[in-house]
């Protein structure tokens, strides 16, 4: 570690205290690998401030010497954003900077509808502070238990919700955040209507640490529904899955989520303990949540015995949590029962080009010149469908992510629906966005950061050594 980095740690220490800034290498080894096991990084150090104006100060510390910032919440993202980079050609020290500590949750605003929650408040701790006063946190995801603010609103994660809500960046009313100089940029205003120059808090959401350090984020509340309904259809086709959620929308009922599994995936989770859904397997399982007025039951009984491929089905008052199981068990069952670190893959396509793409990316286990067994599953209602490879040799990563995000880019699709670019998909920007739009957005990374101190290599990738 360069001489001036010993300085650093001398002042990052007198900001946030002896004990919240880790040297040691046992101490820092969890915040140094993502959650795949795939991103593994190096850095001096890992500061844990509490406050905003900490933050503000590591930052400005940090500014002062040219070191480089990883922001980290909850580490469960899937892109390898919230680790650091591999090797640092700069020479300059790298600090993680771990919201952790940063788990403040304010009274609910009940008549507004919004809370304000720091960046390290996880998902689950601000929904049940919504609860208490009667009201949901409109974003939901499996896992809420160590998905923070600050996590999902700079990737603008989608989650279970996204179908009924919106994505995260919709759910922001106001934001904190200490921009690379270690000023504080501060928008904190409960209107829904402001229209006073660039919306500064949606550029920051989705942005994944390369433009500002979020400390604080001022989300929207809604009216939980007050009756919902969850059904699994075991179908045959993917087809028959997307019209069952179109004709529930049709018979006026609320979709409050939509998620599509294989039989693939649920004979894997059922192995390792969940209930399967239905008695009768099937190709294909549709998992609807709905809500609305009237016997809601009733209604999703009709649409099921008039769903085409239908196989088997059942039907329970939410939160049906075995039903909801099933599904949200798939990532960890997944990670556990691959030989090699899963090829973890996100995509989006038209929904009226699901079904081919679907069948497109399961036959890319058969199809490629070494063993790999795909399983995808997802936010059908929004076209997402995560696309998880097991068995890969790594050497052969690179390879099936081409064939995988080839197919979704034939089929005017994204390689990337919700979980980001990270470290993961900076190679395959390209896809999805024009020489223009990555210039433009490189030119927002300059004008935020010009010294190019945070997240390096996120999103746009490291410079060639
Ligand atoms: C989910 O929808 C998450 O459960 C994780 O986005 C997806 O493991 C995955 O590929
Ligand atoms: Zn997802």
């Amino acid at each position: 570690m360069p001489g001036h980095a010993d300085a650093l740690l001398t002042q990052l220490r007198r900001a946030v205290g002896e004990c919240n800034v880790l040297t040691d290498p046992a101490a820092m080894e969890g915040f140094l690998a993502d959650w795949t096991g795939r991103y593994r990084g190096q850095a001096d150090a890992v500061v844990r401030p509490r406050t905003t104006e900490e933050v503000s100060r590591v930052v400005g510390e940090c500014a002062s010497v040219g070191a480089r910032i990883c922001v980290q919440g909850g580490n469960t993202g899937l892109v390898g954003g919230s680790v650091p980079p591999p090797r640092d050609d700069t020479g300059q020290p790298v600090i993680v900077l771990s919201t952790a500590r940063m788990t403040d949750i304010d009274e609910v605003d009940a008549v507004g509808r919004c809370v304000g929650a720091q960046a390290g408040a996880t998902v689950d701790a601000i929904d049940g502070r919504a609860a208490d006063a009667g009201l949901a946190f409109p974003i939901d995801l499996a896992s809420r238990e160590s998905a923070t603010a600050g996590g999902v609103v700079s990737t603008n994660a989608g989650g279970i919700r996204m179908i009924r809500r919106g994505n995260t960046r919709s759910q922001v009313l106001g934001i904190e955040a200490v921009l690379a100089d270690g000023r504080i940029l501060r928008r904190w205003t409960s209107l829904v209507k402001d229209n006073v120059g660039y919306d500064l808090p949606a550029l920051l959401a989705g942005s994944e640490g390369t433009l500002a350090v979020i400390t604080r984020v001022l989300f929207k509340l809604v009216v939980p529904p007050s009756a919902a309904t969850v059904a699994v259809a075991a179908v045959e086709h993917v087809e028959d899955a997307i019209a069952l959620i179109g004709a529930a929308s049709s018979r006026g009922l609320t979709v409050e989520a939509a998620e599509l599994m294989t039989e693939a995936g649920i004979e894997l989770v059922h192995e390792h303990g969940q209930r399967r859904p239905t008695a009768t397997p099937a190709p294909f399982y549709v998992l609807l949540e709905v809500s609305g007025v009237g016997d809601i039951e009733t209604t999703m009984a009709e649409l099921l015995d008039g769903t085409g491929g239908l196989v088997d089905a059942v039907l329970e008052p939410a939160p049906a949590r075995a039903l909801w199981g099933a599904r949200e068990s798939h990532t960890e069952t997944i990670a556990r029962s691959s030989t090699t670190p899963v090829v973890k893959l996100d995509i989006s396509v038209p929904i009226r080009a699901l079904p081919e793409t679907f069948a497109e990316l399961a036959a890319v286990g058969t199809t490629s010149d070494f063993p790999c067994r795909p399983i995808l599953f997802g936010h059908v209602g929004d076209g997402n469908i995560h696309v998880n490879l097991l068995d890969v040799p790594e050497e052969h990563a690179g390879t099936v992510t081409d064939r995988v995000f080839g197919i979704v880019a034939a089929n005017g699709g994204s390689i990337s629906a919700e979980h980001g670019i990270g470290r993961a998909k900076t190679a395959w920007t390209h896809l999805g966005r024009s020489d223009v739009d990555l210039d433009t957005m490189r030119a927002v990374k300059a004008a935020f950061d010009p010294q190019g101190l945070l997240n390096p290599g996120v999103i746009f990738g490291l410079p060639a050594p």
